[in-house]
């Protein structure tokens, strides 16, 4: 049994807590850090077959809790292509993480590589970062244990952003071919996005300063040291990033970043925010990105991850049409339940794209964006990204163009592919893109409300029930299948109201069901949400 013995040794120092059933969830594992240690060593073992069975190909690993607090960490494994991990493998790390002993884990290690074929002498390499938890260290140490044990090759790059971990798995896993994504190397990163922004932006003027909260997690260092690949005779980009303290771990998230701002709708309270200033927000591990502004008169106004997605296609959208390609290339968005029903239609009526809706979490988003072209996709909550299909690469790169004015469309359009990280929702990278968007059309964030469209009234809320596996959901989570009689009931509360939405379904991140509505008024909006919530507690209490 090959590893048999150094994996028996070095899972006598990582105990799994006793008394915890683990799920790898939309997040991976996530969790209060303390239970982390054992669960970051099973999914190193996990990794290592996983590499092995993709013939050697690097698997990689983020250690994060995004927007949660500082107490939590979280583990997640990352595909060759940077994608998040395949669903059917999913289930095997929730089987090796549960493990009831050291033997058990030992015997199903060697069952599941019997299982799928997958030879443990063969070469197997596993990349991986941490953001700015300093449980974090900890926890790469277990996971190096686990790497060594198996003698997988290994590369620890330290502090990162999630998008730059995926970003880096991908360009190792694609050097040397022609579909190569770039440099293996943050630096490679950096300069990247860089150039692809200058391409981009074609010379047009950025109007005014952004100030970018960084959630005091890792988004702050790295956009700052993104920041000194722009050389200022090239772009005059006024950037000044706030809340970017990583020294004290108990303010990471704490009263600002993406989440707080899209949960609470308002924008952080410091620094204090300065009328008519353009602001975005980045969350802990800078996947997220939400802009926000306040008006000296009507106050705060957000711009979520459905507003970036409509901003996003409806500019891509333009340059394919003035690059001749319209009927070339199928370009599509793909939302969640939880998207605005209003950008849902502006997107369908006003922009003329379809529109596909997946059940929440970013793997079920990513892999629908990619039955088109071009793919735009985005959680309301600001995480997502612009999927170009390689024949639509080809396609700018290869289109003979028939006027200058094409030619620059074209140009714009592989810039563009560039910039927009092909692998997962990358806050800093769909900042670079909304900056571009706005200086092609001159807009301020005034302009950009003004111009689109405006939400319906909503309400998101949060009902703990006993058990939330217990709410079944069909129809991309739109409507309850179980609990029986719960939907008919979710109904006819909802046809009482005028333009009226809700569903509920069960978080797939914590226990707990979440319930939102949409209505013609704010008013209705809490009310439906309140009542539908009431169902929740109602049925969550009969089963
Ligand atoms: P759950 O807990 O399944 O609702 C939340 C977010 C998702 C996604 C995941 C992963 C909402 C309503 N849900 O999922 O969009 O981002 O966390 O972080 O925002
Ligand atoms: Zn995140």
């Amino acid at each position: 049994m090959e590893h048999a013995d150094s994996i028996r040794a070095s899972t006598k120092e990582h105990n799994m807590v006793p008394g915890h059933v683990y799920r790898y969830g939309t997040a991976g594992f996530r969790m209060s850090a303390d239970l982390l240690d054992a669960v970051t060593y099973r999914v190193g073992l996990l990794a290592s077959l996983r590499s092995r069975k993709l013939s050697g190909r690097a698997i990689g690993i983020m250690i994060t809790a995004s927007h949660n607090p500082a107490v939590d960490n979280g583990v997640k494994i990352v595909d060759p292509q940077g994608e998040m991990l395949e669903q059917d493998w999913e289930k095997l790390a929730t089987q090796l993480v549960n493990s009831r002993s050291d033997g058990e884990l030992v015997e199903l290690y060697h069952q599941l590589a019997k299982d799928h074929k997958i030879d443990l002498k063969s070469p197997a390499k596993v990349i991986y970062g941490r953001d700015t938890r300093p449980s974090g260290h900890t926890l790469v140490a277990a996971l190096a244990d686990a790497l060594v044990a198996t003698k997988t090759e290994l590369v620890d790059y330290k502090i990162l952003t999630t998008p730059q971990l995926h970003y880096l798995v991908r360009a190792t896993n694609t050097a040397g071919t022609p579909l190569s994504y770039g440099k293996i190397s943050e630096v490679g990163y950096y300069e990247k996005l860089a150039d692809a922004f200058l391409r981009a932006l074609r010379g047009k003027k950025i109007n005014g300063r952004l100030l970018v909260d960084c959630a005091n997690g890792v988004g702050g260092p790295k956009l700052k040291e993104f920041l000194k690949y722009l050389s200022s005779d090239r772009v005059a980009f006024d950037v000044t990033v706030v809340n970017d303290d990583v020294l004290r771990p108990e303010v990471l998230n704490l009263d600002c970043g993406a989440d707080f701002v899209k949960t609470r709708q308002k924008a952080p309270p410091s620094p204090k925010p300065v009328p008519g200033k353009r602001y975005c927000s980045l969350d802990g591990d800078a996947d997220r990105l939400i802009y926000y502004w306040t008006h000296p008169e009507t106050g705060f106004f957000m711009f979520d991850g459905d507003r970036i997605s409509s901003l996003a296609a409806s500019f891509i959208g333009d340059l394919v049409n003035g690059a001749g390609l319209r009927d070339d290339l199928r370009i599509g968005v793909v939302q969640t339940a939880y998207a605005n029903g209003a950008s849902t239609n502006y997107i369908t009526q006003h922009l003329k794209l379809p529109v596909l809706c997946t059940p929440t979490g970013v793997k079920h988003l990513h892999h629908a964006a990619q039955q088109f072209d071009i793919g735009v996709y985005f959680e309301a909550n600001g995480h997502g990204t612009v999927l170009f299909s390689p024949y639509a690469i080809k396609a700018f790169k290869e289109t003979p163009p028939q006027s200058p004015a094409q030619k620059e469309n074209l140009d714009t359009l592989v810039a563009l592919s560039d910039l927009i990280n092909q692998t997962v929702g990358d806050a800093i990278s769909d900042m670079l893109l909304v900056e571009v968007i706005l200086a092609h059309k001159n807009w301020s964030l005034q302009d950009w409300a003004t111009m689109t469209y405006t939400d319906l009234p909503n309400r998101l809320v949060r009902v703990e029930v006993d058990d939330k596996d217990e709410f079944q959901t069909t129809d991309a989570e739109r409507r309850l299948c179980y609990p029986e009689g719960a939907q008919r009931d979710i109904d006819d509360v909802v046809a009482k109201y005028k333009n009226a939405r809700a569903f509920a379904r069960a978080s797939g991140t914590e226990n707990a069901c979440r319930v939102y509505a949409e209505a013609a008024t704010r008013i209705e909006a809490a009310e439906l949400a309140e009542r539908v919530s009431r169902i929740i507690i109602r049925y969550g209490r009969n089963l």
